[in-house]
């Protein structure tokens, strides 16, 4: 797909339902992706500009605003997920508690997840709670693809340090990718990398 076809594919898309526990996810069989990473790294706005939609998920500059999963399906052939964001130091603890069983519970039963997208803000790189993320995931087998978020932010030669910085950090993780994506979702940056992801695995999954 070209990336103009690519615009008008990805525009296509409905919030499909919220859940805030396992009884609430849907049951429809498609390809899933999500969007994972710290309060506020920009995962809301991400999923704005690979659809193209400004107001689709919601944004803000609180930080865990998205508490539950939101789910946006696309043309019924893949799941966009939302993930609620982690790692916000002043949330209390009966808060990241409640995170974590669903973040588990999301894993473990999500049997068409094909890849977690790891947000890492590009100007503060990858953190602790990244790390815990990653070690779920590797236990629970599920891939990962880690992207620079806000690169807008911060000058090239910033970038160049923190990429090579995660890449080194992410290597020794056998369910990790090895491409680290560099995205903005304000300056439109690497939007058409990940479409062209996605559009991989809409075609492993006998959708063009
Ligand atoms: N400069 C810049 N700001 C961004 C970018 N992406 C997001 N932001 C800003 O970062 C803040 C948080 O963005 P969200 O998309 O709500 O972040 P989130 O990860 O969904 O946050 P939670 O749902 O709270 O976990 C907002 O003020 C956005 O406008 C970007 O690419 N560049
Ligand atoms: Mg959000």
């Amino acid at each position: 797909m070209n990336e103009n076809r690519n615009l008008i594919f990805y525009q296509q898309v409905e919030h499909y339902t919220a859940a805030s526990d396992i009884s609430q996810f849907p049951k429809l069989d498609l390809p899933e992706v999500c969007f994972a990473g710290r309060s506020n790294v920009g995962k809301s706005s991400l999923i704005n500009s690979i659809c193209t939609k400004r107001s689709l998920a919601r944004t803000s500059n609180t930080p865990g605003r998205t508490q539950l999963i939101h789910f946006y399906n696309i043309q019924n052939k893949l799941f966009l997920s939302d993930l609620p964001g982690y790692g916000y130091a002043k949330a209390p603890k009966y808060k990241r508690l409640e995170w974590t069983k669903l973040m588990e519970s999301y894993f473990k039963n999500r049997i068409n997840l094909t890849r977690v997208f790891i947000l890492i803000d590009a100007r503060r790189g990858i953190k602790n709670s990244d790390h815990e993320l990653m070690k779920l995931l590797n236990i629970v087998a599920v891939n990962f693809q880690c992207i620079l978020t806000k690169v807008d932010k911060i000058s090239s030669k910033e970038l160049n340090v923190v990429t090579k910085d995660l890449i080194s950090q992410i290597e020794n993780y056998a369910a990790a990718y090895p491409e680290i994506i560099q995205s903005s979702a304000n300056k439109k940056i690497g939007i058409d990398k990940i479409h062209g992801c996605l559009n991989l695995i809409l075609n492993i999954n006998g959708n063009t």
